[in-house]
């Protein structure tokens, strides 16, 4: 994409209305904009970070073995009053009458629709499990939206639904999904650590939020410093097999959000020294709720006796929108975003110091042509601007790889090539410039890993 042509309206100064790190850098770098309170615009830059995370996220969905479809944004309010919660969901849910005075809503949640479209499809106990998902636009009308998109009152979330025979199944089902996050947030260059927590409007017993840890968070946390170098599962893992291996390494330490936290239990089973109390970001949120939604709402099938069997069920959040403030919050410099390769929003940003000159010029556009054709995305930075205010933009958009292209290498036969994340600068000539970043776009973890 060459910069001329594209739409990048970067910001100099620091917006007043930012509180934290991630939003001044989200509004400063052109990711976003504000539409009104907590309701934000995806400009191309953002909405290319936006569609990698959801591209990751799917990826291992898919591969855990959920199935996706996508329902609507607005639900029927019967629905909700089948499964008790109209009333008590409170005046987070966006309550709206259509022409003809009928009460419908901007969906906050799922599990009163993805119930009734399984309770009129499914009849037999053969048919379980599934666990489907969908990824698409809430809105919850929070109290204090704030921190920009990390709590927002338009946000995209990914949403998974498990239907299960039995409360064992379910709890495979469950614990399918919490490897999963694992892995989702490990691609995305994030460390997430699975806490025992409470489950709220979504109800159930059995609920674990994935926290970030990062200063800004809005969460306290607590949990044992083993659980920061615990390594997750590889690409290898067999979703088919035995994970409770891997659930027993993650559960069986300390790790509590502050509604959960017993200062009591924290002190007498964590080592004062191995005690990690912290800040953090919750950007995932699983839930068992057994049949608190299929009861209510007649959600049974054929069990194998012929009997009939309320279907257990769980439910798994993954903050999508959030994700993109949380990676910024875990991975900048003064100078700007440092993206992570798996989500970044190009490879390469290609520097020609001095556009108009005919020898950068040339020089840049062949290696422009070069790279995409090796598989890389590219921004081209050939406006006619000063080198220096080209350096400041590149670092703040914070794409892995700069390439540089100015008059004084090319006599030499060189470019310099920087690694945003370190600063490392080389120069090297065209070819293995080329091949250095080549190699990069191989790398594991840039595609599906
Ligand atoms: N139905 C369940 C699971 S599918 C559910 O709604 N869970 S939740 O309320 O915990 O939300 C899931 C995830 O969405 C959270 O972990 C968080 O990452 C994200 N999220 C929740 N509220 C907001 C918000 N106001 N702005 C941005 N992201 C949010």
């Amino acid at each position: 994409m060459r910069l001329s042509r594209y739409f990048l309206p970067l910001l100099r100064d620091d917006p007043k209305e930012a509180e934290i790190l991630s939003h001044k850098l989200m509004l400063r770098a052109g990711l976003v904009r504000q539409s009104s309170a907590g309701i934000y615009s995806w400009l191309p830059l953002g909405l290319r970070v936006l569609s990698k995370i959801e591209r990751i996220v799917r990826e291992e969905q898919d591969r855990a073995g959920a199935l996706e479809l996508l329902m609507p944004t607005i639900q029927p309010a019967e629905i909700w009053r089948e499964s008790g919660r109209y009333e008590v969901y409170g005046k987070e849910m966006l309550r709206i009458k259509d022409r003809h005075e009928r009460d419908i809503l901007y969906g906050p949640t799922n599990e009163e629709l993805i119930t009734q479209i399984f309770r009129d499809s499914v009849k037999f106990y053969k048919e379980l499990t599934r666990i489907l998902y969908h990824i698409q636009w809430k809105f919850r009308d929070e109290i204090r939206p704030r921190f920009g998109v990390m709590r927002g009152r338009e946000f995209l979330m990914k949403d998974s639904y498990s239907f299960d025979l039995t409360v064992e199944d379910a709890r495979l089902s469950y614990n399918k999904m919490f490897v999963s996050y694992l892995r989702t947030f490990n691609r995305m260059g994030l460390k997430s650590i699975p806490m025992a927590a409470e489950s709220g409007p979504i109800g159930g017993d059995m609920s674990h939020e994935f926290i970030i840890l990062a200063d800004t968070g809005e969460s306290e946390v607590f949990c044992h410093r083993d659980l920061v170098k615990l390594e997750p599962p590889g690409a290898d893992l067999d979703y088919e097999g035995d994970l409770s291996p891997i659930i027993r390494a993650w559960t069986s330490k300390y790790a509590a959000t502050s509604e959960k936290h017993d200062a009591a239990r924290f002190a007498s089973e964590v080592l004062e020294n191995h005690r990690v109390t912290a800040r953090g970001i919750e950007v995932g949120h699983i839930f068992f709720f057994g049949t608190k939604y299929s009861e209510p709402m007649g959600c049974k099938v054929q069990g194998p006796d012929g009997g009939l069997v309320t279907v257990q069920m769980g439910s798994y959040g993954i903050g999508v929108s959030r994700l993109v403030g949380a990676i910024i919050e875990a991975s900048h410099d003064d100078a700007g975003i440092i993206w992570p390769a798996a989500v970044a929003p190009f490879d390469v940003g290609l520097i020609n110091v001095k556009s108009g000159d005919a020898d950068t010029d040339k020089v840049s556009d062949d290696l422009y042509a070069k790279l995409q054709a090796a598989g890389l995305s590219v921004l081209y930075d050939d406006r006619d601007d000063r080198p220096g205010a080209k350096f400041v933009a590149i670092d703040l958009i914070g794409l892995p790889w700069q390439l540089i292209v100015g008059p004084k290498g090319i006599k030499a036969g060189e470019v310099e090539l920087k690694e945003r994340a370190t600063g490392a600068r080389h120069s090297l000539s065209f070819d293995a410039a080329l091949h250095r970043l080549a190699i990069s776009a191989a790398e594991p973890g840039r595609e599906a890993a």
